[in-house]
Parts: structure tokens; sequence; C-alpha cells
């Protein structure tokens, strides 16, 4: 059999990291991009590298960026990759409207210059690609639940540049004949997850508040909707997406949406606390049952200009034709995320870097 070489870019995050470890457990030779940093920036995949020296090792890590095509195309020639999986970008909605010009450079040109570097190295019958495509592309609500058909209508730079990523990866699959897929993928997160999206904030704050680091999480729209799913079972539909027969563009998603205001309550739950909310808008606190104490405040920064407030996925299409399914709840999800950071909180107080 053909030896399988992937290439992820944006490795260094969080579905890269769960990517590269699943990649690696099936076989592949995994190369993965990393952008440089000042500092280290690789933690989420340090236990899977070995030192090129020490000789002939499965992972590797090459630098990179998405806004530079003399790079990708030359990582591109050199790796020779069977399977492009295409994870970089400048993820954050709230961020994107800060850094616009940036995000669509990155999320946007970004897919354009690697799907080019695989036309222009002749690769077009050897290499798959699966561009990271995202429910985002929905934003305001056209229907309920939102499967491939649904018309999109982004709400962000963000979304906006990802719809040039979705639209030219349809392109080069129907111009060219490439086998270029669409994982339109639902939320989904992870002990993992970057600190500033919203479910790791609050798992996060809530492991803090409860040995004491901290007293107050600041959110912004406790309304807003989304379908949460864990990241360990979307890298596997994405793997999935690029061993269909055919190229064609899916959704993940589970099919269960929960308000911000929901998975607040229920992260504060796992470590025996019940919020009561109290006021309005901006002025709206939660007090939690145990300490009587205000823990939960809103802070106008974080509200959006333009907000996506429904999100829930139909994911029948993924179910059967790829078999893909999620095998972790919700619940299970929260929990190992506040259980994750009450280690890391811990393991801080025990350090002895705070006084608590
Ligand atoms: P993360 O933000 O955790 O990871 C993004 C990765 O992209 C990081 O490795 C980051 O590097 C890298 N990156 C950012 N900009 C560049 C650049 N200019 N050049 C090279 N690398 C870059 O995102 P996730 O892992 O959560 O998401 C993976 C992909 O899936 C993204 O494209 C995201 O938009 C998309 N997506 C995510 C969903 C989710 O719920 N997680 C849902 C649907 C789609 P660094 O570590 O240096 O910052
Ligand atoms: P999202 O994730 O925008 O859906 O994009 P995020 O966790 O950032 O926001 C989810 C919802 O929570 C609301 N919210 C807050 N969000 C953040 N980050 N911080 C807050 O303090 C806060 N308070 C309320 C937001 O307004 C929003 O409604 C994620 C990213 O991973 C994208 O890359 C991906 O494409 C989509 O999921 C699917």
């Amino acid at each position: 059999m053909q030896k399988r070489v992937a290439l992820i870019t944006g490795v260094t995050g969080q579905d890269g990291a769960y990517l590269a470890e699943y990649l690696l457990s099936l076989g592949y030779t995994v190369h993965g991009i990393k952008r440089r940093a000042s500092s280290f920036n690789t933690s989420r995949v340090d236990h899977l590298y070995k030192d090129p020296h020490l000789g002939d090792v499965p992972f590797l890590m090459h630098y990179g960026d998405m806004t530079d095509s003399t790079n990708l195309i030359r990582l591109v020639q050199q790796i020779r990759p069977t399977e492009i999986y295409n994870l970089a970008a400048q993820s954050h909605v709230g961020v994107s409207f800060e850094t616009p010009e940036y995000t669509a450079n990155a999320d946007a040109v970004g897919v354009l210059r690697l799907l080019e570097a695989i036309r222009i190295l002749s690769m077009e019958k050897e290499t798959r690609f699966y561009q990271a495509s995202t429910s985002e592309l929905y934003g305001l609500v056209q229907e309920i639940p939102q499967k491939e058909t649904t018309p999109f209508y982004p709400r962000s730079p963000y979304g906006v540049a990802k719809l040039y990523g979705y639209w030219i990866t349809v392109n080069y699959r129907e111009a060219y004949g490439m086998f270029a897929s669409n994982g339109i993928l639902f939320n989904h997160e992870s002990p993992m997850r970057g600190e500033t999206f919203v479910t790791r904030k609050i798992t996060r704050a809530v492991a803090r508040i409860e040995v004491g680091l901290e007293d107050t999480l600041y959110l912004g729209n406790l309304e807003a909707k989304r379908d949460w799913g864990h990241a360990r079972d979307y890298v596997e539909g994405m793997h999935m997406i690029l061993q269909a027969d055919q190229p064609d563009d899916f959704v993940l998603a589970t099919g269960e949406t929960r308000s911000v205001r929901e998975m607040v309550e229920l992260a504060f739950n796992e470590v025996g606390r019940r919020i009561e909310w109290h006021g309005n808008g901006v002025d709206e606190t939660g007090v939690d049952n145990k300490s009587g104490k205000t823990v939960v405040r809103i802070d106008p920064m974080y509200f959006r200009p333009t907000e996506v407030d429904l999100l829930v996925g139909d994911a029948s299409k993924a179910r059967e034709r790829l078999g893909w399914e999620p095998k972790r709840s919700f619940g299970q999800l929260v929990r190992e995320m506040v259980a994750s950071d009450l280690e890391a909180a811990k393991r801080e107080v025990v350090g002895g870097r705070h006084s608590v």
C-alpha cells in the first residue's frame, strides 16, 4: 500500500493536535506547519514530537504561514502529501472584527494559495484536500436545523473569509477535478480549546473561582445558542471526509443546541455551585448559591457588532454516507473540560505562585 502522508496546516491548534494524534495512530507520516513565534507555541503537540536527529520519525514540523505562497508551494513540493488538511486560520470570530484584512488574507486567500500549490505542482491527482469550513457560514438564521443545502449568510469578517474558502474549494474541485472537500463543522471543544473561546473561558474561570485564583467571569451575549460537540469526534470526521469515494461537502454536528447561559450553569454545577441570575441586560449578574458572591458579570466589550444567534446542525448526510456520528455527549464534554481546568488551577495553587 502507498505510504500515507498528511500535511496539516494549523497543527499547533486544537484540531491540528487531535488530528495529528489520530493520523499517527493510523500509521500516517504527519507533517505540520507551525508559525514562527517569539516564544514556544507547540505545547499541544509536544507529546507527539520526537527529535528528527534520532532517525526516522513519523511526525515532523515545518515553519510556514498561510500568507506566504512561496513557503506553501515549497513545502507541498518537498512533502508531496497524499492528504492536506487545511486547518490554519485566524479562527476567532470576535477578533476578526478587529483584524478583518489579516483574517481575509489567512482564512480566504490562504486557501487559494494552498489549492494553487497543488495545481502548480501538478499534484491534482495525488493529493486530497480538506478545507476547514464552518457553521459560521450560516450566520443569520435561514433554516433550522442547518444542513448542506441551507443558504449561507455569514455575519463576521471571519464568516465572510471562510465563505470564500468554501467556494474556492468547490470551484477547484469542479474546474480541475481535484479531490477537494469541505467539512462544515459546528462548534467543537475540548480541554485543549483556546482559552478565549467561550466554553473554555467558562470552564477555566469556574476552576479558578473554585480554588480562589479568581473572583469573576466576565462574558458577553448569554443568549447565543451553539451546537457544541467534542473535537476528538470531529477530527475523525475530517479523516472520513477524505476517505469517501467522491469529494463532497459535509456538515458535522451533534443536532443539539444550548445557550451560553446554560453552559455557564452546567459548568458551575460541576463544582457544586448553582447560579441564580439577577438583573437584566448589561447589568445582569450571576450569583452562586455556595458563596453568595457574584461570580458572573456582563462586559459589553464581548458583544459582537453582528451576532450569530442560533446554530444547530443536521449531520444526516455524514451519518448516511460516511458512517460518522458524535460519540461524546455535551455533559461528558463539560465534565472533562472542568476537570482538566480544575487540575491545572490546583497545580498553580500548589506551585505556590499564588497564596489563596
Ligand atoms: P485554533 O485557533 O485552535 O487553531 C488555529 C491554527 O491555525 C493554529 O495552529 C494557529 O497557529 C494556526 N494559524 C493561524 N493563522 C495562521 C497563519 N497565518 N499561518 C499559519 N498558521 C496559522 O482553531 P481550531 O483548531 O479550533 O480550528 C481549526 C480550523 O477549523 C480553523 O480553520 C477554524 O476556523 C475551523 N473551525 C473550527 C471550529 C471549532 O469549533 N473549533 C468549527 C468550524 C471550523 P498558532 O498556534 O501559532 O496560533
Ligand atoms: P464562535 O465561538 O464564535 O461560535 O466560533 P465562541 O466560543 O467565540 O463564541 C460562541 C458564542 O458565545 C458568545 N459569547 C462569548 N464568546 C467569547 N469568545 N467570549 C465571551 O466572553 C463571550 N460571551 C458570550 C459569542 O458572542 C458567541 O455567540 C467558534 C470558532 O471556533 C470558529 O473558528 C468556528 O468556525 C465556530 O466556532 C464554529
